[in-house]
């Protein structure tokens, strides 16, 4: 297995329930690494161009309303197999199917306000990573 790198969001229902520290903790327990991290709040720009896939979904506009609606901390994680690991701890998009030991299965409000995003796949992780981080900002 290979080091990689993987893009993460905790979502506004996590900063709004102060809960950075409890979603760090479950991502470090679970080997990765956080090698950047910022705190941002989306502009709508931000928020339709990362969910752009999204756009012809039903969901799309309260997804970009939730997604702007408090900050979000934006981190990029480094670990071995560190996309499938993250998207292991993070759980099932709806936290009713996630897992015990998940993130989402802890935390999440809703299948919207699901506390974490995760990239899906390598190539999606450096898409993501370029969309919010300089290089320079990024320290492995
Ligand atoms: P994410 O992209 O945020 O890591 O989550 P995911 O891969 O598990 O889920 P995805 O299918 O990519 O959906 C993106 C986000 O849209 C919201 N969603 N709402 N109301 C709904 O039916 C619905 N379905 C998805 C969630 O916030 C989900 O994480
Ligand atoms: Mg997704």
């Amino acid at each position: 297995m290979a080091l990689q790198r993987t893009f993460s969001i905790i979502k506004p229902d996590a900063t709004r329930r102060n809960l950075t520290g409890a979603v760090t903790k479950m991502l470090e327990e679970a080997g990765l690494r956080v090698v950047a991290s910022k705190r941002i709040h989306m502009t709508k720009e931000q928020a339709e161009g990362f969910y752009g896939v999204h756009r012809e979904r039903p969901f799309f506009g309260d997804l970009v309303s939730f997604m702007m609606s408090g900050p979000v901390v934006v981190q990029v994680l480094e670990g071995e197999d560190a996309v499938a690991k993250n998207r292991e701890v993070m759980g099932a998009t709806n936290p009713a199917n996630a897992e015990e030991g998940t993130i989402r299965k802890a935390l999440a409000e809703s299948i919207e306000a699901n506390t974490v995003h995760g990239s899906d796949s390598l190539e999606n992780a450096k898409i993501e990573i370029d969309f919010f981080f300089k290089p320079e900002e990024i320290v492995g």
